[in-house]
């Protein structure tokens, strides 16, 4: 019996995985239904499933062996998937929220990412207000100051586009001294972190959750 449910469950986080790779919105329903029926925790179901299909993907791109397309098909399964188990997470409810405001800064588009941050920041029991893509440095300031936000968390893809993280660092520190500063994204680093004066860095979602907990402890 045992033995039939671990194969069972490496053959719906197999199907999660592949659902994304091939960008087949109809896979990535049928897997998630299964998920959710037959009890797999949904926050294995996103990271062992969804996102190591969408990781394989971000290498078969930076390899040449499939374009935006077809990286745009696998973005859509992987969000469709995310959206039918984000209400099966189990969320950490213990402490009172503490709120985060994250973005992908200017000009960069990429959110899948971002987005798994913010699932697992729910997850992890934050309450996170997600402004989305392409996020102008006044927007960010304005929304820290609006939620009297704990965390002003940001990402970027590009190197284009993670030019503008200094002058939100600055810009929030200016605005609410208290607010912590955290951030994310293929083309940072803990030291490119370190030198745009961020306070934390993460380099995957499962970290960031760490990352926020330990920053925000310090201030309590
Ligand atoms: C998917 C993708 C797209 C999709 C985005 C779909 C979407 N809705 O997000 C589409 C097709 C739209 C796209 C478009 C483009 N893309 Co693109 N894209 C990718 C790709 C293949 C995968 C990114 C991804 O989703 N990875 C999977 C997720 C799960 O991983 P992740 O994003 O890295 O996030 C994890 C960590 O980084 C971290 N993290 C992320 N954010 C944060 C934030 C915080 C606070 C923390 C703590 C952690 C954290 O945790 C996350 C989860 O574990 C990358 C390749 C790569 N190596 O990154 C190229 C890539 C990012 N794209 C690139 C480029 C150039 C473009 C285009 C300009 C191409 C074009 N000519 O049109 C456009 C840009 C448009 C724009 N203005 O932004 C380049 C960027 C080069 C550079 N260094 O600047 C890359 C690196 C590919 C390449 N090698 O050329 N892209």
């Amino acid at each position: 019996m045992i033995r039939g449910k671990v194969a069972m469950k490496e053959e719906i986080l197999k199907g999660l995985a592949q659902a994304v790779i091939d960008g087949d919105l109809d896979k990535a329903q049928h897997f998630s239904k299964e998920a959710i029926a037959n009890k797999i925790d949904a926050y294995e179901a996103i990271m062992e499933g969804c996102a190591k299909g969408m990781n394989i993907v971000s290498q078969k791109y930076e390899t040449g062996e499939c374009f935006v397309p077809e990286v745009l098909c696998s973005a859509e399964a992987m969000t469709t998937a995310m959206d039918m188990l984000k209400p099966y997470l189990k969320a950490d409810t213990t402490n009172v929220p503490k709120k985060v405001v994250i973005g992908t800064t200017q000009g960069d588009v990429h959110e899948i990412g971002k987005n798994l941050v913010t699932l697992m920041l729910e997850a992890g029991g934050f309450k996170v207000i997600d402004l989305g893509p392409d996020v102008s440095v006044e927007k960010f300031v304005e929304t820290v100051k609006k939620e009297n936000a704990d965390i002003c968390a940001m990402s970027s893809l590009m190197t284009t586009s993670m030019i503008f993280m200094p002058d939100i660092i600055k810009a929030v520190k200016a605005a609410k001294p208290d607010t912590v500063t955290m951030v994310g994204g293929g083309p940072l680093s803990p030291s490119t972190a370190e030198t745009y004066g961020a306070d934390g860095y993460a380099k995957d979602a499962s970290v960031a959750v760490k990352v926020a907990k330990e920053l925000t402890s310090k201030r309590d």
